[in-house]
């Protein structure tokens, strides 16, 4: 592949202004620019965060989101588009978001937080307020997402089980599941993670049968996509109290519909697909595609390649 000009596309509007990336980039041995309509051709790579046809005319397209659910990848692989993602990247703001939701339902932090707004001075009942340690955790996921959840729930003193597709050990989980085992791995567990990729196979993954086989007093968190849950099982289950509740970065639509009810329920946290975010978001895409500029320019294989 011969490179001449890498294009900060402006989908990566959603996350970072294309020209903090532009500069973050300068120091490349090749014209780095945010052109508002580019002419694409083979001599261009393109950062984005989501698809565009335009995009086939490139060689090779950087996705600066770790899941490239998007992108039409059979496409780019008739066309000889290079596709790589940012996983790597999300490990620790995820962690520590999902850190963050599981200690807001322990401490009951939302429910103080909703009663403030009318300057509400009461307590929960006794029974209601829990602590993190010794309460299990099953990650669903055990990938950059999933590590950066076990290792900080760990050090937490949880109990930490985990789901992955080979069923490999993990440093942070005392026991690992396959998914056909997902019933089994979710029992028992206080609140269930989400940290998976969107694929065929799980595509609706997360259904009736498995918020039956989670506790009544447990929740779920999802910040993997919000097509791996049935939503109407979820928003049934929480109806009828067969979990404790959610927290929610993800939406099968995004953004959520102001009817959904998911908004209204108090034992459900949204944000809007944020966990994986911070300031510096922009300096880690830079890295990857620092690295695979200098790849390209080496002959080496690409870090990160989907196809
Ligand atoms: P990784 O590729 O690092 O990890 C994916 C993990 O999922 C692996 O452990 C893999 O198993 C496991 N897995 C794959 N298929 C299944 C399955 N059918 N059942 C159970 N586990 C499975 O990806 P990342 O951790 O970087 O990202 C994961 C996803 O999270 C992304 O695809 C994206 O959709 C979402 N995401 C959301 C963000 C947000 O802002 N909310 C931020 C970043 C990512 P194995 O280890 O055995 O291969
Ligand atoms: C950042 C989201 C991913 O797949 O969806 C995430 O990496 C990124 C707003």
């Amino acid at each position: 592949m011969e490179l001449e000009r890498v294009v900060v596309h402006d989908s990566v509007e959603i996350i970072f202004d294309p020209g903090v990336l532009v500069e973050a980039l300068s120091d490349l041995p090749l014209p780095v620019e945010s052109p508002d309509d580019p002419d694409l051709g083979a001599g261009d790579a393109v950062v984005a965060f989501g698809p565009h046809p335009s995009f086939l005319d490139a060689s090779w397209v950087h996705c600066i989101r770790a899941g490239y659910d998007e992108f039409p990848i059979d496409r780019y692989a008739d066309a000889g588009v290079v596709l790589t993602n940012s996983t790597g990247i999300h490990g620790t703001a995820i962690g520590e978001s999902v850190l963050g939701y599981m200690l807001t339902f322990a401490r009951g932090l939302h429910t103080f937080r909703d009663r403030q707004r009318a300057r509400e001075w009461e307590r929960e009942p006794y029974e209601t307020l829990f602590t993190l340690d010794d309460e299990r955790v099953c990650v669903v996921g055990l990938g950059t997402l999933g590590s950066g959840v076990a290792e900080r729930a760990s050090a937490l003193g949880m109990d930490v089980v985990g789901v992955r597709q080979s069923g490999a050990a993990h440093e942070h989980a005392r026991r690992v599941h396959t998914p056909d085992a997902l019933g089994e791995a979710v029992s028992g567990a206080r609140f269930v993670v989400l940290t998976l990729p969107l694929t065929e196979e799980t595509e609706g993954l997360v259904s009736r049968a498995t918020f039956d086989a989670m506790d009544d007093e447990s929740y779920l968190i999802n910040v993997a996509r919000g097509a791996i849950v049935d939503t109407d099982a979820l928003v049934t289950a929480l109806d009828d109290g067969v979990i404790a509740g959610a927290a929610l970065d993800v939406f099968e639509r995004e953004p959520l519909p102001e009817t959904s009810p998911l908004w209204e329920d108090d034992d459900v946290i949204v944000t809007p697909h944020t966990s994986g975010v911070s300031r510096r978001y922009h300096e880690d895409v830079a890295t990857l595609v620092r690295t695979n500029v200098r790849r390209i320019r080496a002959g080496e294989d690409l870090t990160n390649r989907v196809v």
